[in-house]
């Protein structure tokens, strides 16, 4: 027998190169003598796949032996992005790769951009998930992922005369070497049906006996830490037919019927909802949730009962976290598999129940938080719905006990909420039965306590915490701005920043030193030419390099305010255009640059998009202007292209209304790359001031504790007149589509303003002066700069990882010895 060590792979560019080369041959199917980028970058990430598939054999092997308690990651959505360069680097073999591929002929970097997007989310909540997959990797925790792996991701933005259309992401098309495909983990997955009694043991019970069955089918994602050989799993579920097949329509000679509709079982996980607002109870969506949910448990189950016999132990191995309430009815499916199945009774399931689950929030918006119609449920889950209502009915019982019959808050708690339309209130599910629910910033978990879950706080506070969002640096430095990487290593000396981010506040002392700030403003405009070429190639847009880059990249959300920003704009364009020309040599040139997806039925939004467009159009071509101000909207912003823009800003805006933005995760990114931040006291951003002093950056805005009183004065509330001239430039036509917008300036007008665009538009505007003035002084400014990257490491996805380990979920580091 040979050793193990004779089969792991070596890592030289000499036999880097040969590997490649292998798989030009034997697994593109390509000759080694004749193939293209794309089949480089296939024979390459093959190459790089194998080296993570020993790494994740180790892993899982290890962490079967030394069985520590493990952490479960249920997540409906990843945003992953691209894999290759984030594998090699953390690997360590970037270097390697690189010069075994210029021996071929092939530069790494070109590869690299070959590779499309992994898009299996929306936005924030997405990003977070794939950030502290990173981060448990890196900090060797033995944990795990579990998801959906759609085929259509997030929907392809394309812009035609300025708006918005859909496109299908089938992302698979050219395969995907990042994914193992594992016929043989598979489970049945079960729906519709009835509930019978039964006597099992002279005792009555309920008995799910379901209607449809559909197959999960694994596909295993390693997830490569930086500097360690632990590789964790993300597993994602596809819905396959089942196997057992529908012997009636079969017999019944419907041959071509019953195919068909064995096939329909795999639309289950066909496609990504692509709303991120307000939830909608349709019966697929349901349907993805049950499926992702029963596959994960029954592998978590049989992984469990592989090595323990007793279900008191579960919580001890066992911890369960749920990203927002998308996974939730993996309680109620834990309780009817250990009730009905396990027959452990009631009581002792509930309990393990309540040790193992905890649940974490993202978001204020009440319209956000799910309810599913308790008709849908019960049709296609009718033991789910009956297992709610008795955890409900103990609930209520006790909540009785301890705020006697006050029925109105009864109601209000209640995890069934009565009315014309009966729903489950899936986030008071999760609060009845997690021990812990997390906020995901320090203002987040205040609004939780005060307002969004107040009732619940004052029965269980002990319940209530927070864990402040982070970024993984390795994707956000190291792997998308590599000069700054190498610039900062090479101040400080080393390169262990990289894996404690706190160093980088060593940075502080040479904030003020000509050399360092010359390098730096080096690397910020090399960005700015890489990201200058992209909105060229994009747009047509020339823009100057010179000019400030202020950059508003997220989900288009009213509450987001990119209208407040396009406002902006109008007024900046408006006011150049009255200018004299000896003033016009004052201004500070801007590029202004949007990007974002609309939800497809968010209409609001996509006019906000349209005005964009519009205002643009306008600005762009006017002769008067010149490069004073550009505006450009990046279409199909992704994780790839937010690789790219933000290392490229040097101002970034992040301007909710105060009190609507959960966290917000963008801004750390930018705080990262050493990009200013304009922005509202909301969020995480209330934590940057913290960290990095308002000095340091450009605040303005309507504070949290203001912004109901001003909203109750309505159509008396005071208005700038700069603010009724621009909204009366885009109701008038001068942007064009004058009854088009009509609706969109009908939100910010005559007491409508929800969201304060009217009331905040003085500060804002004096702020982005502010940001003007701070420009023009450059040695200022890269000092700001400076101080921004410097005192960006507490938004680490690292740091919130370890506080979830330590305060949520109870697990300790498992590394795999080298
Ligand atoms: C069911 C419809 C739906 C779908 C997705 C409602 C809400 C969501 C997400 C929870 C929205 C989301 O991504 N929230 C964002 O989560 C980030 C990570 O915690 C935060 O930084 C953002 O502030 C929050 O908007």
């Amino acid at each position: 027998m040979f050793e193990l060590m004779d089969v792991f792979l070596k890592n030289d560019p000499i036999s880097l190169e040969k590997d490649i080369l292998y798989h030009v041959e034997y697994t593109v199917a390509r000759s080694r003598f004749n193939f293209d980028d794309f089949e480089a970058y296939q024979a390459l990430s093959h190459s790089v796949r194998d080296r993570l598939i020993e790494r994740w054999h180790d892993t899982q092997q290890y962490f079967k032996k030394k069985d520590p308690k493990r952490l479960y990651f249920l997540s409906l959505e990843f945003l992953m992005g691209r894999s290759l360069s984030n594998s090699v680097i953390n690997l360590g073999i970037r270097d390697q790769y690189a010069a075994a591929l210029r021996q071929l002929g092939f530069e790494f970097e070109v590869l690299a951009e070959q590779e499309g997007d992994a898009a299996l989310g929306n936005g924030g909540l997405a990003r977070l998930s794939a950030c502290q997959m990173d981060s448990l990797a890196t900090l060797d925790y033995p944990a795990m992922g579990y998801g959906l792996r759609y085929q259509y991701g997030l929907f392809r933005q394309i812009i035609l005369d300025g708006f918005q259309h859909e496109q299908p992401d089938y992302w698979l098309n050219f395969g995907n070497p990042w994914e193992i495909e594992r016929v043989h983990v598979s489970y049945a997955v079960k729906f519709y049906g009835t509930v019978e009694e039964q006597i099992l043991n002279a005792e009555k019970c309920n008995i799910w006996v379901p209607g449809e069955t559909v197959e999960a089918v694994a596909y295993d994602n390693p997830i490569p830490g930086y500097g360690t050989r632990n590789t964790i799993n993300l597993r994602l579920w596809a819905a396959k037919p089942s196997g057992q097949y529908d012997m009636e329509s079969y017999n019944t000679g419907d041959y071509i019927n019953a195919v068909v509709n064995r096939q329909k079982a795999e639309t289950i996980s066909n496609v990504l909802y692509p709303d991120d607002r307000s939830y909608q109870g349709k019966e697929l969506r349901l349907k993805q949730q049950y499926f992702f949910v029963s596959a994960s448990l029954q592998d978590i189950i049989r992984r469990f009962k592989d090595v323990h016999d007793n279900f008191d132990d579960f919580p001890g191995k066992v911890a369960l976290q749920l990203n927002d309430t998308h996974p939730s009815l993996a309680i109620v499916e834990l309780m009817r598999v250990l009730v009905d199945e396990e027959r452990l009774g009631w009581d002792r399931a509930w309990d393990i129940v309540c040790k193992t689950f905890c649940f974490t929030t993202h978001t204020v918006l009440p319209e956000a938080l799910e309810k599913i119609p308790v008709d849908l449920l019960g049709s296609l889950l009718p033991r789910h719905l009956q297992i709610i209502y008795d955890i409900n009915f103990n609930f209520v019982e006790e909540l009785k006990k301890r705020i006697g019959l006050d029925y109105s808050r009864l109601s209000l708690m209640s995890i069934v909420e009565e009315g014309a339309v009966k729903n489950i209130r899936m986030a008071n599910l999760s609060i009845v039965c997690c021990h812990t629910i997390n906020g995901v910033s320090r203002v987040h978990a205040e609004l939780l306590k005060k307002r969004v879950f107040k009732d619940f706080y004052e029965l269980w506070p002990q319940k209530f915490q927070y864990k402040t969002n982070g970024v993984t640096q390795r994707r956000w430095i190291v792997v998308s701005n590599p000069n700054l990487c190498a610039l900062v290593s090479k101040w400080l000396g080393t390169e262990a920043w990289i894996c404690n981010v706190d160093l980088l506040a060593g940075l502080q002392e040479f904030a003020s030193n000509p050399d360092l700030q010359q390098e730096w403003k080096m690397v910020k405009t090399v960005n700015k030419m890489r990201l200058a070429e992209y909105i060229e190639a994009m747009s047509g847009v020339k823009v100057s390099l010179d000019a400030m880059f202020d950059v508003q990249i997220k989900r288009i959300h009213e509450y987001k305010r990119q209208l407040l920003n396009i406002l902006g704009i109008i007024h900046r364009y408006d006011c150049i255009k009255n200018m004299e020309k000896s003033d016009k040599r004052k201004v500070v040139p801007r590029v202004c640059i949007l990007g974002g997806k609309a939800a497809p039925g968010y209409e609001i939004a996509k006019k906000i998009i349209k005005l964009c467009h519009a205002v643009a159009e306008k600005v762009n071509n006017d002769a008067d202007i010149g490069d004073l101000l550009k505006l450009v909207f990046i279409p199909d912003y992704n994780v790839s292209v937010a690789e790219l823009v933000i290392p490229g800003s040097d101002l970034s805006q992040h301007i909710s209304t105060a009190g609507h933005e959960a966290s917000g995760t963008g801004s750390m990114k930018f705080l990262m790359n050493g990009c200013l931040l304009l922005a509202t006291a909301d969020g995480s951003t209330v934590e940057i001031i913290d960290e990095i002093g308002a000095d340091n950056m450009f605040l303005f805005g309507a504070k949290m504790n203001e912004v109901s009183t001003l909203r109750d004065k309505g159509a008396a509330l005071k208005v700038p007149l700069q603010f009724a001239r621009v909204v009366r430039m885009v109701r008038d036509g001068y942007f064009g589509f004058k009854d088009y917008f009509k609706s969109l300036c009908d939100t910010v007008e005559d007491g409508r303003d929800f969201y304060l665009l009217g009331h905040d538009f003085s500060s804002y505007l004096e702020t982005q002066a502010a940001a003007d003035r701070a420009f023009v002084d450059q040695e200022k400014w890269t000092r700001m700069s400076i101080l921004s990257t410097a005192g960006s490491g507490r938004f680490s996805s690292d740091r919130t990882i370890e506080e979830y380990a330590e305060k949520t979920w109870g697990i300790e580091p498992c590394k795999c010895p080298s």
